[in-house]
């Protein structure tokens, strides 16, 4: 708090009260089933991701038991979820992902 100069303390005011959204990662789970393409047209499809990074993406899952696919908002994430769930479903995969706070 800036001294007014005669003991005198301004009060300090809060301009922005608004938080940035909480966002949330989309996790990955490795499975014996879904093959390896698979996992990489979802990255490519549903995350934007190139087919580097989504072979990348793909490999850490594998090897590690999950990884993270991308961080979004909350709806964002929640839709990015069950487009994965129902594209695996579809195709007869289980493939499993989730979301959990970043
Ligand atoms: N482990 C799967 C396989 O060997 C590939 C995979 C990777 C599955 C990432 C799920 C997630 N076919």
């Amino acid at each position: 708090p800036a001294d007014a100069g005669q003991g005198a303390v301004v009060a300090e005011r809060k301009v922005q009260k608004t938080e940035p959204p909480r966002m949330y990662q989309v996790v990955m789970l490795n499975d014996d089933y879904t093959p390896m393409e698979f996992v990489v047209m979802v990255l490519q499809e549903y995350f934007q991701r190139d087919i580097e990074t989504a072979t990348q993406i793909m490999l850490k899952i594998h090897h590690e038991g999950r990884g993270v696919c991308g961080v979004y908002s909350k709806d964002v994430a929640a839709t990015k979820v069950e487009l994965v769930l129902t594209a695996a479903k579809r195709s007869g995969h289980p493939l499993q992902c989730t979301m959990e706070a970043a």
